[in-house]
Protein backbone atom coordinates (compact mmCIF):
# COMPACT_ATOMS: atom_id res chain seq x y z
CA UNK A 1 0.00 0.00 0.00
CA UNK A 2 1.83 3.17 -1.04
CA UNK A 3 2.22 5.48 1.72
CA UNK A 4 -0.25 8.26 0.60
CA UNK A 5 -2.87 6.05 0.72
CA UNK A 6 -2.06 4.93 4.85
CA UNK A 7 -2.01 8.40 5.25
CA UNK A 8 -5.65 8.96 4.47
CA UNK A 9 -6.87 6.47 5.57
CA UNK A 10 -5.32 7.50 9.07
CA UNK A 11 -6.90 11.17 8.79
CA UNK A 12 -10.68 9.07 7.67
CA UNK A 13 -10.27 7.34 11.30
CA UNK A 14 -9.24 10.85 12.75
CA UNK A 15 -12.62 12.39 11.56
CA UNK A 16 -14.14 9.26 12.84
CA UNK A 17 -13.09 9.74 15.99
CA UNK A 18 -13.51 13.33 16.00
CA UNK A 19 -17.47 13.05 15.03
CA UNK A 20 -17.76 10.45 17.62
CA UNK A 21 -16.08 12.53 20.25
CA UNK A 22 -19.04 14.93 19.66
CA UNK A 23 -21.62 12.79 19.38
CA UNK A 24 -20.80 11.71 23.00
CA UNK A 25 -20.86 15.32 24.00
CA UNK A 26 -24.20 15.74 22.26
CA UNK A 27 -25.85 12.95 24.89
CA UNK A 28 -24.51 14.99 27.61
CA UNK A 29 -26.62 17.55 29.21
CA UNK A 30 -29.19 19.36 27.42
CA UNK A 31 -29.60 16.53 25.06
CA UNK A 32 -32.90 15.80 26.29
CA UNK A 33 -33.93 19.40 24.99
CA UNK A 34 -33.31 18.65 21.51
CA UNK A 35 -34.85 15.09 21.38
CA UNK A 36 -38.25 15.55 19.51
CA UNK A 37 -41.15 14.32 21.33
CA UNK A 38 -42.80 10.94 20.45
CA UNK A 39 -46.13 10.63 20.38
CA UNK A 40 -47.26 6.84 21.33
CA UNK A 41 -50.56 4.96 20.32
CA UNK A 42 -52.50 2.34 23.01
CA UNK A 43 -55.19 0.59 21.13
CA UNK A 44 -58.52 -0.47 23.03
CA UNK A 45 -58.95 -3.66 22.12
CA UNK A 46 -61.08 -6.69 23.65
CA UNK A 47 -62.08 -4.60 26.43
CA UNK A 48 -57.86 -4.77 27.23
CA UNK A 49 -55.13 -1.42 26.84
CA UNK A 50 -52.34 -3.17 24.27
CA UNK A 51 -49.74 -2.40 25.46
CA UNK A 52 -50.96 -2.88 28.98
CA UNK A 53 -47.73 -0.90 29.68
CA UNK A 54 -46.17 2.24 28.24
CA UNK A 55 -42.88 3.90 28.50
CA UNK A 56 -42.41 6.94 27.59
CA UNK A 57 -40.06 10.34 27.58
CA UNK A 58 -41.20 13.56 29.46
CA UNK A 59 -43.09 16.21 26.77
CA UNK A 60 -44.04 12.89 24.75
CA UNK A 61 -47.69 11.71 24.41
CA UNK A 62 -49.81 9.23 24.20
CA UNK A 63 -52.85 8.74 21.86
CA UNK A 64 -55.88 6.03 22.96
CA UNK A 65 -57.51 4.70 19.75
CA UNK A 66 -61.01 2.28 19.94
CA UNK A 67 -60.93 -0.67 17.90
CA UNK A 68 -63.63 -2.41 19.78
CA UNK A 69 -67.00 -1.86 19.08
CA UNK A 70 -68.20 -0.31 22.54
CA UNK A 71 -67.54 2.61 24.12
CA UNK A 72 -64.13 2.90 26.79
CA UNK A 73 -63.01 5.67 28.61
CA UNK A 74 -58.87 6.47 29.58
CA UNK A 75 -59.00 7.46 32.56
CA UNK A 76 -56.22 8.16 35.20
CA UNK A 77 -56.92 6.72 38.64
CA UNK A 78 -57.79 9.28 41.65
CA UNK A 79 -53.74 8.40 42.91
CA UNK A 80 -52.45 9.41 39.40
CA UNK A 81 -50.30 12.63 40.17
CA UNK A 82 -52.00 13.48 36.02
CA UNK A 83 -55.37 13.79 35.72
CA UNK A 84 -57.40 12.97 32.77
CA UNK A 85 -60.78 11.35 31.42
CA UNK A 86 -61.55 11.09 27.97
CA UNK A 87 -64.36 8.98 26.10
CA UNK A 88 -63.86 7.12 23.18
CA UNK A 89 -66.47 6.24 20.45
CA UNK A 90 -65.79 2.62 18.62
CA UNK A 91 -63.34 3.64 16.19
CA UNK A 92 -62.93 7.11 17.54
CA UNK A 93 -59.28 8.26 18.82
CA UNK A 94 -58.22 10.76 21.92
CA UNK A 95 -56.49 13.96 20.68
CA UNK A 96 -52.65 13.29 21.96
CA UNK A 97 -52.12 13.82 25.69
CA UNK A 98 -49.60 15.12 27.01
CA UNK A 99 -47.37 13.87 29.53
CA UNK A 100 -44.86 16.82 30.68
CA UNK A 101 -43.47 15.41 33.82
CA UNK A 102 -42.10 11.94 34.94
CA UNK A 103 -43.93 9.55 36.91
CA UNK A 104 -45.98 6.31 36.86
CA UNK A 105 -49.36 7.09 35.86
CA UNK A 106 -52.23 4.41 36.09
CA UNK A 107 -55.26 4.83 34.29
CA UNK A 108 -58.72 2.64 34.00
CA UNK A 109 -61.36 2.70 31.64
CA UNK A 110 -65.19 4.15 33.53
CA UNK A 111 -67.06 1.07 32.10
CA UNK A 112 -64.75 -2.13 32.34
CA UNK A 113 -63.23 -2.21 35.95
CA UNK A 114 -60.60 -4.86 34.85
CA UNK A 115 -59.84 -2.48 31.68
CA UNK A 116 -56.54 -0.86 33.22
CA UNK A 117 -52.93 0.56 32.06
CA UNK A 118 -50.10 2.05 33.50
CA UNK A 119 -48.20 5.57 31.52
CA UNK A 120 -44.21 5.61 32.58
CA UNK A 121 -42.73 8.50 32.03
CA UNK A 122 -39.27 8.42 32.62
CU1 LIG B 1 -63.79 0.03 28.37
Amino acid sequence: MPRSSVRTSLRAFCVLASALALGGLAAGPGAAASRSAAEVTVFMMNDQFVPKQVQIHPGDSVTWVNEDNVDHTTTSDAQSAQQWDVLVHPGQRTPPILFPNAGSFPYHCNFHPLMTGTVIVQ
